[in-house]
């Protein structure tokens, strides 16, 4: 292990009451919840472009994080300490895999030939670092955002150059994503949407975003990827409307353009939030429609309406989520990415090892609290009694299609006054208390 990184040991499990923030409280690797491990359940990730990446800079202020590299003139050597510094801190940090951007990893050249030779250099190191290191790649993906030439999207730029331009890198992401062992590849927005229906062909630009995402799928074939493919919806940032704008608009999406055999979803809280939906309800959705992939764990703040991409310390959240996803029989080859960023003035590399350290307790305390309700069914048996009046009777038969109005009208005209039940919703939010 590179030891660029001396400030933060090898984390350790030391329980609840320990005040080391430089621990883990709840997060116990090797802890069997139910017939898996802590580790097994989780599968935690860490953002590159956040974790080794960013350096705090805001569209107010430049950079503040401090990073060992910060005095490395040459980019390329800036880039192998970075490869080296996320093996190092993932290893550290007990979480089994990265994820990344091409650009994240390695500096642009000045034709896609020579960026692609930069990006060779830096894999062939990651692919060196694999193989004696624990830490593996979840998924990979092409930034079709940052560069200037992507100002008016990617595969829905209205110019045909630009859509070859990205769909050459998502070519070499793809075989990038293979030679690391990604067990998923993303494809996010990026500026993927418009500004003004007066200058946007909305239906050229889906269009041309669901051919792009079968050129994908068919090159995919071609070099023997067998990656889980994963769309991230997100409703606005950068532009103003995404055209990902949330799970149900990407359902619909990939159902017209015949891509849900091939697609899933990457959902992100903050994303979540910023379309109007608790994070629950997206993973319900995708979970309800067999679409729920991976997950990128962060949280939003409640006053602030943009991507803040805050590490995630929300213990509902924390919840609610690992509910849905050990009701989904677990993420399968999905994860839980940090696309998250310490705040600009938790500069310190300590910093980012104690934002991970509160993001994964906060995911192992809602692993055991939801854990727990299911196996007591604590909500499954309120849940089951709302609805038991579908299983008989009338219930079951409008379910077995035997009802027509005529006889639904029949049924009704000399009904009563028909007998409600309460909802009990503060009852079920105390429930959920009584877990946490
Ligand atoms: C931005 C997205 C991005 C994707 C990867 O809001 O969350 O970070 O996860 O391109
Ligand atoms: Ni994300
Ligand atoms: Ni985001």
């Amino acid at each position: 292990m590179s030891d660029l990184f001396p400030g933060v040991p090898v984390i350790k499990f030391e329980g609840p009451n320990s005040d080391n923030p430089l621990a883990f409280k709840r997060y116990d690797p090797d802890k069997k919840v139910g017939d898996k491990t802590m580790k097994e359940h989780l599968r935690f990730a860490m953002a590159f472009w956040h974790s080794l990446t960013g350096a705090g800079r805001d569209p107010f202020g430049d950079p503040t994080m401090k990073r060992p590299w910060d005095s490395v003139a040459d980019p390329m050597e800036v880039a192998r300490a970075r490869m080296r510094g996320v093996f190092e801190l993932t290893e550290k940090l007990s979480i089994p895999y990265f994820c990344f951007h091409d650009r994240d990893i390695a500096p642009e050249g000045a034709s896609l030939r020579e960026t692609n030779r930069n990006l060779d250099q830096i894999v062939a190191l990651a692919k060196d670092l694999l193989k004696t290191s624990p830490t593996k790649v979840l998924w990979g993906t092409a930034n079709l955002f940052s560069n200037p030439r992507f100002m008016h999207g990617a595969a829905t730029s209205p110019n045909p150059q630009v859509f070859a331009y990205a769909a050459a890198q998502v070519k070499k992401a793809l075989e990038v994503t293979k030679e690391l062992g990604g067990k998923n590849y993303v494809f996010w927005g990026g500026r993927e949407g418009y500004e003004t229906l007066l200058n946007t062909d909305m239906r050229l630009e889906l269009d041309n975003l669901g051919r792009f995402l079968h050129l994908a799928v068919d090159y995919a074939k071609e070099i023997g990827f067998s990656g889980q493919f994963l769309i991230e919806p997100k409703p606005m940032e950068p532009t103003k409307h995404q055209y990902d704008s949330d799970t149900g608009a990407c359902f619909a999406f990939l159902q017209e353009y015949d891509l849900l055999p091939n697609f899933k979803l990457n959902i992100e809280t903050n994303h979540a939030t910023l379309a109007g939906h608790t994070i629950q309800h997206e993973l319900r959705f995708a979970r309800d429609h067999g679409i729920l992939g991976s997950v990128d764990a962060n949280q939003g703040d409640e006053l602030l309406g943009w991507d803040t991409d805050q590490f995630p310390t929300n213990l509902y959240h924390g919840t609610f989520m690992m509910y849905e996803i050990l009701k989904n029989g677990g993420l399968h080859s999905g994860g839980l990415n940090f696309d998250a960023k310490p705040r600009r003035g938790s500069f310190t590399v300590e910093d980012l090892a104690i934002s991970h350290i509160a993001g994964m307790d906060t995911f192992a305390r809602g692993l055991e609290a939801a854990f727990a309700m299911i196996r007591d069914g604590a909500l499954d048996r309120p849940l089951a009694d709302r609805y038991a009046a579908w299983g008989s009777g009338i219930g079951a038969s409008i379910r077995a299609g035997k009802e027509s109005l005529r006889s639904l009208e029949s049924a009704a005209l000399d009904l009563g006054e028909i007998a409600l039940r309460s909802g009990r919703q503060e009852e079920l939010e105390a429930i959920v208390n009584r877990y946490l």
